[in-house]
């Protein structure tokens, strides 16, 4: 696809000399006069706006596939039908979506003449182009280049120079458009009919139409990450077929793309475990009221969140039952019943499940969901000191889930008293960052419950070292850790991009895609069966060494609809297979993170792709290292803080670890509270909160016990904090 970057360089080649305007979206011309309208900037004191029709004419069968574009001044009213008989085409229709997408790459409310730069070299000598007379001589003509958030005015000779620069191009006319209204068709000559221009039902109210319902085909991705974030997100998760929206609010289909993704993490983290002697068990999901009840203080922050089922048809339950939130109130009681004895402990047992929790916050697609999917450990020692490593180990397991499969960096580190699981003595965490937003996001907890879970439930041994007549009472020390479908969220929000998903080789589904190109109406049946078998033995010998590779040999779509789609759904390879590169004995490849082309030769096939696919891996997560590191910024006096929080960064400060302080610092960092208007409404308002005490400390500065003040209070600091707007 045409990007920007490279048609801006491009038109400035050809005598454009300015910047292109940014506004909202904007579907049809109304609306598009209505944003220039808000544009302070940049905007040239006289221009034209345009419209740019493609249709598809009707054509017997043997003729090749010629589509036609009409760049017309946004006013211009013209016969469709008389420039159809102009051209030599019986029945001109507007060319479907299926088209727009296919041929030119692009859809309805964002067609200009620059879509012309996406057409294959197959097809763009069939092209016919139409310039409107009434546009040649203008100075500042407007057009959408690529979506319609953009605006760029450049001149007539300019706009002819471009397309003058469309390689194999070859049907370009000039028309007076306004000349063609009325229903009479032209002489086919060219000559034109003079007929004044007559507010006909002819293109100029249809095209209107179209481009009002224009919305998006939901092929590729319109959105910005970098303007429409959160718009964005909802298009990459959707387009990419990771999620589906349902008809529960707050609940999303996980699609195979993304149910892939949790399955890999399941696999990491089931073998990780099983090495730590944990067990997989299933516990069910309902809960009686008197259990849940059954550790009242903590559950009673939680008890508006819980869901439950109080009727069975239309009999009224004689107990209502709760559907599992966590399952600590599930799971304890039967602790207690099945450890008696210290030769019972350790008891260490995790479950996949999902959860309800039915939050009435914002929901997110991964990030926010009234149902996911987690696993939840539970473990019971006899000491705390066997406890409290285990909990590091699955801390330990929990970053590499996300450093090693997902290319995600995290910092690990203890939360403060105030964001601790209440119901626990320590909770540790793994924390990540979205720079987008600029936000912390909690990627997974591993706690240590201590004693006081054991108390409320009565999870007891006798004393080993008692004596045979008084054997005292000893409380368990426990642990729980979870980690949920978050990890995929995050991990697109991090690396997705303006085309969509992106994938970390580990967890993609589909690691390389074989699309065949190269092939023209010059190429015969032969040569196309050369291509296709060659497309298929570099797939079955890539999959003979473990590399999950697929082939698209779908034939009714060119190969630059193939690449944008497989573009939108974040495969990590592309193969490109013509007859060119057969002849070298070689394939070319594309990567997704940073679209490094390579030519690979086919007798190094494999061992090359898997030192690719490990390189994208490796440099997905150094990319996403350097982004987060860029924006942990190291504050050492207050009045640093609020502006590097809206620099969308995260904060290290030395910190005193008071509960009061920490509510002193999100005060004093909300928006409103410090009168700073938001550039972007969609920006977080809200104050920061502490992430973690990273366990990983700065040391330069040090903290000197007794000497360094706490950033926020002049309090003495005990440990650098990591604070920052999250989610
Ligand atoms: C806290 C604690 C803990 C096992 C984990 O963080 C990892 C896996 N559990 C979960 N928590 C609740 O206890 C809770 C309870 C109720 Cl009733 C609720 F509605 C929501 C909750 N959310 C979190």
């Amino acid at each position: 696809m045409v990007e920007l970057d490279a048609l801006i360089s491009k038109l400035s080649t050809l005598g454009f000399n300015k910047v292109p305007v940014e506004h909202s979206a904007v579907e049809n011309v109304e609306e598009w006069k209505k944003a220039l309208g808000t544009v302070s900037n940049g905007l040239p004191e006289n221009y034209v706006l345009t419209k740019t029709l493609i249709y598809k004419p009707k054509q017997p069968k043997s003729e090749p596939f010629a589509p036609v574009v009409i760049v017309a001044k946004d006013d211009t009213v013209f016969n469709s039908k008389a420039l159809g008989t102009l051209l030599k085409f019986k029945d001109m229709r507007f060319a479907s979506e299926d088209v727009l997408k296919d041929t030119f790459q692009t859809v309805k409310g964002s067609v200009s003449p620059f879509v012309l730069g996406n057409v294959s070299s197959e097809i763009i000598g069939n092209v016919r182009v139409v310039i409107d007379k009434a546009l040649v001589n203008e100075n500042n003509i407007a057009f959408h280049p690529l979506d319609s958030l953009r605006t760029v005015f450049i001149s007539g000779p300019t706009l002819k120079a471009y397309i003058a620069s469309i390689d194999g191009l070859e049907h370009v006319t000039e028309l007076d458009l306004a000349s063609l209204a009325g229903a009479a068709p032209a002489p086919a000559a060219g000559g034109s009919t003079k007929v004044a221009k007559k507010p006909a039902a002819t293109e100029a109210t249809v095209a209107a139409k179209t481009e009002e319902s224009a919305g998006s085909s939901k092929l590729g991705i319109e959105a910005s990450k970098e303007t429409d974030f959160s718009k964005w997100y909802q298009q990459v998760v959707v387009r990419s077929d990771m999620l589906d929206y349902y008809d529960v609010s707050g609940c999303y289909i996980v699609r195979p793309t993304a149910y892939f993704v949790w399955q890999q993490i399941q696999e990491f983290f089931d073998a990780g475990i099983r090495a730590l002697g944990v067990r997989n068990c299933y516990f069910p999901m309902f809960v009686s009221q008197r259990a849940l009840e059954q550790e009242k203080d903590h559950i009673e922050g939680f008890a508006p969140e819980v869901a439950w089922v109080t009727k069975a048809g239309t009999t009224d339950l004689a107990v209502p039952l709760a559907i599992r939130p966590t399952s600590e109130t599930v799971m304890y009681p039967y602790f207690a019943k099945w450890i008696r004895s210290h030769r019972d402990l350790p008891l260490k047992i995790n479950q996949w499940c999902s959860v309800v929790r039915w939050e009435f916050k914002n929901p997110q697609p991964f990030l926010r969901t009234r149902e996911f999917l987690w696993q939840e450990g539970h473990c019971a020692y006899m000491t705390k000191d066997e406890a409290y490593t285990e909990v590091l180990d699955i801390l330990t397991l929990y970053r590499r889930i996300y450093e090693e499969l997902l290319a995600v960096p995290v910092i690990e580190g203890v939360k403060s008293e105030k964001e601790k699981f209440a119901g626990g003595v320590a909770t540790t965490t793994v924390e990540s960052f979205i720079p987008a937003t600029g936000r912390g996001i909690q990627g997974g907890t591993s706690h240590y419950l201590g004693q006081n879970f054991s108390k409320m439930f009565d999870v007891v041994v006798e004393d080993p070292e008692g004596t045979s007549t008084d054997r005292p009472k000893i409380h368990v020390h426990q642990t729980s850790w979870g980690l949920s479908t978050r990890t995929i969220g995050v991990m697109v929000m991090i690396h997705g991009d303006d085309k969509g998903l992106v994938l970390p080789p580990r967890v993609a589904e589909t690691q390389v895609i074989i699309v065949p190109c190269g092939l023209t109406s010059k190429h015969t049946d032969e040569d196309r069966r050369r291509v296709t078998d060659a497309c298929l033995t570099v797939e079955a010998r890539l999959k003979k060494v473990g590399i999950r590779a697929d082939s698209d040999l779908r034939d009714n779509y060119t190969p630059g609809f193939k690449y944008s789609h497989w573009e939108v759904r974040g495969v990590p390879l592309r193969l490109e297979i013509g007859p060119k590169d057969l002849e070298k004995q070689s394939v070319l490849s594309v990567r997704r993170d940073n679209f490094a082309k390579a030519s690979v030769a086919l007798d190094k096939l494999e061992s090359t792709l898997e030192i690719l696919l490990h390189t994208i891996q490796d440099d997905m997560l150094i990319r996403a290292r350097k982004a987060f590191d860029e924006r942990v910024k190291l504050v050492l006096k207050w009045d640093d803080f609020v502006p590097t929080l809206n620099s969308k960064c995260l904060t290290m400060i030395p910190w005193c670890e008071r509960e009061e302080c920490e509510d002193q610092i999100k005060a004093r960092s909300t928006r409103d509270a410090i009168n700073d208007e938001a550039e972007d409404e969609k920006e977080p308002s809200m104050g920061a909160k502490s992430l973690c005490l990273p366990h990983n400390q700065p040391q330069d500065p040090p903290i000197i016990p007794g000497q360094t003040k706490c950033v926020q209070c002049g309090h003495n600091a005990k440990r650098y904090a990591l604070f920052g707007r999250s989610y």
